[in-house]
C-alpha cells in the first residue's frame, strides 16, 4: 500500500549563477505519507488491505489524495529467518540519541563519513523508502533517489508472531510498529552485503528510532529526534564494491518469513551493547 498527497511545493528561494537571490516559480508535487507491504495468505488478504486502507487515512502526516494497493502472486517459496534480538537503550535527548547511534554504527564498522552522509540525507531528503550507502566511502548508490529501495515480500508465521508478542510484552513494547520494523530490519539484516541499517520514523509522533544489525541486533533508541519533527528515513550501510542490483533485488524481490523469534531484553545502559555486542 503507498498513500500520499499533492501539495504545492513552498517557494524556494536559491541562488541564480550571478549569486542574486531568486525566487522559483512553485509547482506541485507529491508527499509520501505512508506505506506498507508484507506477505500474507490468500484467507488473509480482506483484512490486511481494510487495515491498510484504514491505517493511510488516518495519518499523522497528513490526508492523502491518493492510495495505491498492489497485490502480487508469488509463486516462489519464501526463505525462512530468524528475527533479530530486541532491546532499548536508556536515552533522554535527541541529541543523545543520535550521538548513540553514531557509536553503534561505528562500532558496527561504518565510517564517520558514511554516518555524517546518511544522516544529513536523512534530515534532508524525503525518499519513499531506503537510501543505500556504501559503509567506507559513504557514497550513495541507489538508483532511483526519489523512490529509494523499497523492502517487500516479507512476513512472519502465524506462532513466530505469537511468540515476538509474548517477548515484547514482558517490556510493554508489543506495538504493531514495533512489530513491522522488527521485521523488516530482520529482512535487511538477513542479506549478506547488508552491515548495518538505521531507522527514523517520519511519522511527527514517533521518536523512537533503530539501528540494526547481525551483530548488535535490533537497538531502539526512544529519543532519535524530536517529537513534531516530520523528517525521517532508513539508511542500509552495504560493503564496498558490491553488486547493487543483486541487494536491491533481495531487498525487493526476494521472499522472505520470519519463522524464529530471538529473545529480547528490557532497558539497557549503551555499554552493555557494545561491550557485548551479542546480547
Ligand atoms: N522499505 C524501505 N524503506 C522503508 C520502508 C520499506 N518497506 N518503509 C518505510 N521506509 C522508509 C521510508 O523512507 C520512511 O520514510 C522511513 O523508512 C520511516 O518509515 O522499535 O515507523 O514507517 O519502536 O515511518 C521504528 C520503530 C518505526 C522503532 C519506524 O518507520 C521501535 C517507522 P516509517
Ligand atoms: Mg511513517
Amino acid at each position: 500500500m503507498r498513500a500520499a498527497k499533492t501539495a504545492k511545493s513552498q517557494k524556494s528561494r536559491v541562488k541564480s549563477p550571478n549569486l542574486k537571490l531568486k525566487t522559483q516559480n512553485s509547482k506541485m508535487s507529491e508527499i509520501h505519507i505512508s506505506g506498507a507491504e508484507g506477505l500474507y495468505k490468500k484467507s488473509e488478504i480482506q483484512t490486511v488491505v481494510n487495515k491498510y486502507i484504514e491505517r493511510a487515512l488516518n495519518h499523522s502526516r497528513g490526508k492523502a489524495d491518493k492510495i495505491v494497493i498492489t497485490i502480487e502472486d508469488i509463486k516462489q517459496q519464501p526463505e525462512t529467518i530468524t528475527a533479530l534480538p530486541v532491546v532499548t537503550i536508556e536515552n533522554n535527548t535527541s541529541q543523545e540519541g543520535g550521538k548513540i547511534a553514531g557509536h553503534l554504527l561505528r562500532a558496527a564498522g561504518i565510517s564517520k563519513i558514511a554516518i555524517d552522509k546518511a544522516f544529513e540525507l536523512i534530515k534532508r531528503d524525503s525518499v519513499r523508502g531506503a537510501i543505500l550507502i556504501a559503509a567506507e566511502h559513504g557514497r550513495r548508490l541507489e538508483p532511483d533517489k526519489e523512490r529509494g529501495v523499497r523492502v517487500s515480500r516479507l512476513g512472519i508465521t502465524k506462532s513466530a508472531r505469537k511468540q515476538l508478542s509474548i517477548e515484547l510484552m514482558r517490556y510493554r513494547i508489543n506495538t504493531e510498529t514495533v512489530q513491522e520494523a522488527l521485521v523488516l530490519a530482520s529482512k535487511v539484516s538477513s542479506c549478506n552485503h547488508v552491515i548495518a541499517e538505521v531507522c527514523i520514523s517520519d511519522d511527527p509522533d514517533y521518536t523512537t528510532g533503530y539501528v540494526a544489525s547481525r551483530d548488535f541486533g535490533y537497538i531502539r533508541i526512544p529519543h532519535i529526534k524530536n517529537k513534531g519533527n516530520k523528517s525521517g528515513g532508513r539508511v542500509f550501510f552495504v560493503k564496498e564494491g558490491i553488486d547493487i542490483r543483486n541487494v536491491i533485488g533481495y531487498l525487493e524481490k526476494k521472499p522472505v518469513v520470519i519463522n524464529k523469534v530471538s529473545s529480547c531484553k528490557g532497558t539497557v545502559p549503551i555499554d552493555e551493547i557494545l561491550n557485548y555486542p551479542h546480547l
